[in-house]
Parts: structure tokens; C-alpha cells; sequence
């Protein structure tokens, strides 16, 4: 084992999303966003997604855990943790409430100024997401969503009017949370969070997704050289969920399946960072006959607009096998291409536990970019008991992020890979982006809250945070703090 240690600089926090925290949904002139007509599902089940907001259903996000009104609280709890950095979102619908106003609202900016004052104070630095599956309502309902070149240019007035105002106050900066989520085209989930579509009948979703995942990206190029005139320091980045597709087997057609799935879920970062579509991208395309609307500025655009660093969310791997009757292009279909993966454990909700694949990821990005890492989001959704006398003892949760962060370390230390910082998911704890639950924790600090939104919305510290605490003040020396039942932080607080 190595003894180099982590650079003094290192970015340890924890990462959050607008919607999934915040609540006060129609508050201060806020708009409704995408994330305000989902419905809260069970484990298994997909999240409704309303035509505006039905009486009759219950919507997790329009309270959240109320960081809105408690954030002095919270971020004063992420300092004590130790945190270097925060990362959140800017909810794009309390800045322009219907996605294409003229004029922002003052309030919805105002909120933002408080909140990263609050983290400034405590030296915390925002690492701010322009677009979290948080995008306008109405871009839905009268755009069709990122299905319209229109929605370029509400998202880069968006960006400009954030960059400008929080100009001296965020350097961190990521574009479109996991653009590259909607390669899974025929899950309605994705589609509409990440882009604010939903099919319509005789539509075909694959030529719709990347349709949507090209406007995004030329807006994402856009917004990165709007940003770079506006402050030469700002760091922006791409973000995507980084899930790596292994060959089920070492037969021929399973690696080139599994090449050709890592292809289809990173051409958007490949974009982002090359500033250009990889051929085999180009052919795919001509050859679906899906007749995009690219222009030659938008490649112009893309080629100026590239990416500081690519931030990335690790949770799981995945792996793929071949089908007898594959066409020649190994097209791979997200809902239909993967298989299990024996060799790894699966979390509660079925997501494939694998450490070495973040270690794996790391290389992998790093071989491909050459461009600064940032893991900006990786942890673990888990039922969490809160005893009598207030204490959560979340062994599980430590146990994943010390096996993770053991690998980050390897891939650092051993292997070379420049890597920013690590914000694990979740902060406290929050909304499930994909369930809705409450009861899908990821914090370090519990909400007493349940599924249906009842509860205290107190704040209790977990086991996990007086772990984190000791990892940070280490700077990710020592993992192996023990916090439970019979030691002092526990008893103490
Ligand atoms: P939830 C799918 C695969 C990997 C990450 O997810 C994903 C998703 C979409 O659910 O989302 C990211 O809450 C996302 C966060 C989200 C987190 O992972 O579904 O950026 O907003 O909460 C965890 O368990």
C-alpha cells in the first residue's frame, strides 16, 4: 500500500440537488419545474408523472426537506462535518419561473446570493449544477421541452444571468446533471427529467433523445464560453452518470457489445470534452436515418465550448451481453441490454454495489479525457432505523463510501488520475430523484421524514457523519475510525 497522500487541495463535501432538498415549491415566485409533477413511487415502481399538479396525488419535492428555510442550519452542520465544498443547484424555474421571461426574478436570486454566503462563511465552496432535473414546466408544456432548438436559448439566458450574479461568489460549475442518463430512451423517467419530454405515440424515442441530447450540448457549449468571458476562472464542467458496461463474457460479441454501450452512454462527455461527435456516432446516426437538425454553427459551437473538467456520478456498474441476433452496429437499448453481474452485490433497490468499478471508471476517464475528474456524487440508498435516543447507526453507508474512497485512492495515488474532489451523495438526506422516497437515504445527516412527507423534519447526525468528519480532517488518511453503539462521539452527542 502506497503512503503518498491526497493533494492539500483536495475538494472533500457532499453534493445535493435543488428539488430534492429545497421544497417551498411556489414560494418567492418560484415556478413549477418537472420535478413538481412526480409522484413519490415505491421500490420498484416508476414515478408518475402528472399533467400539472393533481389533487389527488402526493408530490414528494414540493416540500422536500425544507432546506429552503433550514439551509442556516444545515450548512452549519456541513461545516462541522468539514466540508471543503457544496455542491447544489441553482432550480432554474425560481430564477426565470416559466422558463422564457424576459426579466428574472429577483427573489429566486436573492435565495441563491443568502445560500452561498452561508457556505462562503464557513470557507465551503459551491460546486453549483446549472440544470439538475429541475428544468421549467412550461418549457414542457409549450416548447415540448429540449425537443425544441428554442430551449437553447432560455437555457444559456438562464446560465449568463447566473454566471453574472454569482460571478465573484462560485468558481465550481457543472452544466447538465447526468445529460447522459437518457440514453436509456425508452424509460419515461429519464427522458422527462433530464430533457422535459415525453413521447408521443408513433415517435421514435432513440432519434428524440438524440435530438435533445444535441440541442443540450451545443447549449452546454454555449454556456461554457458565456462563462469563461464572464470570469476566466471559472472551472465549468460536464457532468454524466458514469455506470461501466462490462462484457458479461470474454466472448467477441459481448466485448464489442459492451464497447459499443460505453460508446452510446459517453458520446455526450465525448462531445463535451473533444468538442466533436465520434465517428462512429456520425455513421450510427446517417445510417438509423434520424435526419437531425446539426448545423454547421453548432459544431462550431461545440468545437469553442469545451468542458474545464468532467464531474461524474458513480453508484454502480452494469454489464451486457451480446443477443444472438445482433444487427451489425451492436445497437444497445439501456431497458433491454443489460444483464447481472454475479460477481457484485446489489443494494436494496438493486444497484449493483462494485468499488473496483470506480477505480476502474477513473482509469477509464481519465485514459479517454486527460482532462481533472471530479466525483461529485456516489453513496448508497438505504432504509435507516433512528433509535429511541436519536441515533442512526448506518454501518453499511460507512462500509460503501470507505470501500469507494479506498479505490479513489488507489486510482490517485497508484495509478496518477487527477481527481478534484469527491462529494458524496448525499449530503443529508434527501427526495430520491428516481422513487421519490424519503425513505431511500443517502445522507450523513437523517431527516425525520417519511415517504407520504409526515414527520419532524428534524435533524439528527448519523454515524456516518462523525466518520466523514475524521476522513476529512485526515484528508482521506484514515478511513477506519470506528463510530457506534460504544464510542465516544455517539455517547457524546
Ligand atoms: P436515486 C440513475 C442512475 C444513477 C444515478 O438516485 C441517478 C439515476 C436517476 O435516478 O441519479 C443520480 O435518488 C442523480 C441524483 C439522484 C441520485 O443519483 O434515484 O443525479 O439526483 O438522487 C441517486 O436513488
Amino acid at each position: 500500500m502506497t503512503t503518498k497522500q491526497l493533494p492539500n487541495d483536495f475538494l472533500w463535501g457532499g453534493a445535493v440537488a435543488a428539488h430534492q432538498v429545497e421544497g417551498a415549491y411556489n414560494v418567492d415566485g418560484k415556478g413549477l419545474s418537472v420535478a413538481d409533477v412526480m409522484t413519490s413511487a415505491g421500490t420498484h415502481d416508476e414515478r408518475k408523472i402528472t399533467k400539472g399538479i393533481d389533487p389527488n396525488y402526493f408530490y414528494p419535492n414540493h416540500n422536500a426537506v425544507d432546506f429552503y428555510h433550514q439551509y442556516p442550519e444545515d450548512i452549519k452542520l456541513l461545516a462541522e462535518m468539514g466540508f471543503k465544498c457544496f455542491r447544489t443547484s441553482i432550480a432554474w424555474s425560481r430564477i426565470f419561473p416559466n422558463g422564457d421571461d424576459q426579466e428574472p426574478n429577483e427573489a429566486g436570486l436573492k435565495f441563491y446570493d443568502k445560500l452561498f454566503d452561508e457556505c462562503l462563511k464557513y470557507n465551503i465552496e459551491p460546486v453549483v449544477t446549472l440544470s439538475h432535473f429541475e428544468m421549467p414546466y412550461h418549457l414542457v408544456t409549450e416548447y415540448g421541452g429540449f425537443r425544441n432548438r428554442k430551449v437553447i436559448d432560455f437555457f444559456t439566458k438562464f446560465a449568463e444571468t447566473v454566471f453574472k450574479r454569482y460571478r465573484d461568489k462560485v468558481k465550481y460549475w457543472l452544466t447538465f446533471n447526468e445529460i447522459n442518463n437518457q440514453i436509456n430512451y425508452d424509460r419515461a423517467f429519464t427522458l422527462f427529467t433530464n430533457s422535459g419530454i415525453k413521447i408521443k405515440p408513433g415517435e421514435n424515442p432513440e432519434k428524440v433523445m438524440y435530438q435533445a441530447g444535441h440541442y443540450e450540448v451545443v447549449a452546454s457549449a454555449i454556456a461554457v464560453q458565456i462563462g469563461h468571458k464572464i470570469n476566466p476562472d471559472f472551472e465549468i464542467g460536464a457532468m454524466v452518470a458514469m455506470s461501466p458496461v462490462y462484457p458479461a463474457t470474454d466472448k467477441p460479441e459481448d466485448i464489442l457489445k459492451a464497447q459499443r454501450a460505453m460508446q452510446a452512454r459517453y458520446w455526450f462527455s465525448d462531445v463535451q470534452v473533444e468538442g466533436k461527435y465520434p465517428s462512429w456516432l456520425v455513421n450510427y446516426q446517417d445510417a438509423k436515418g434520424f435526419d437531425l437538425d446539426i448545423t454547421e454553427k453548432d459544431l462550431q459551437e461545440l468545437a469553442a465550448g469545451t468542458v474545464d473538467y468532467l464531474g461524474f456520478s458513480y453508484y454502480m456498474s452494469f454489464a451486457t451481453a451480446a443477443s444472438p441476433n445482433e444487427d451489425e452496429y451492436y445497437s444497445y437499448n439501456e431497458t433491454n441490454d443489460l444483464v447481472t453481474n454475479s460477481y457484485v452485490p446489489q443494494s436494496d433497490w438493486g444497484w449493483q454495489v462494485d468499488p473496483k468499478g470506480l477505480r476502474y471508471a477513473l482509469n477509464w476517464l481519465n485514459d479517454r479525457y486527460h482532462l481533472p475528474l471530479f466525483i461529485v456524487e456516489n453513496g448508497i440508498g438505504a432504509i435507516d432505523q433512528l433509535t429511541n435516543d436519536h441515533k442512526i447507526h448506518d454501518q453499511y453507508r460507512i462500509k460503501y463510501l470507505q470501500d469507494h474512497i479506498e479505490q479513489m485512492k488507489l486510482a490517485m495515488l497508484n495509478d496518477g488520475v487527477k481527481v478534484m474532489g469527491y462529494t458524496p451523495w448525499s449530503a443529508i438526506d434527501i427526495v430520491s430523484a428516481s422513487t421519490g422516497q424519503l425513505s431511500k437515504r443517502y445522507g450523513f445527516i437523517y431527516v425525520d421524514e417519511n415517504d407520504d412527507g409526515s414527520g419532524s423534519l428534524a435533524r439528527y447526525k448519523k454515524d456516518s457523519f462523525y466518520w466523514y468528519q475524521h476522513v476529512i480532517e485526515t484528508n482521506g488518511a484514515d478511513l477506519s475510525k470506528t463510530v457506534g453503539e460504544n464510542d465516544e462521539a455517539s455517547q457524546s452527542n
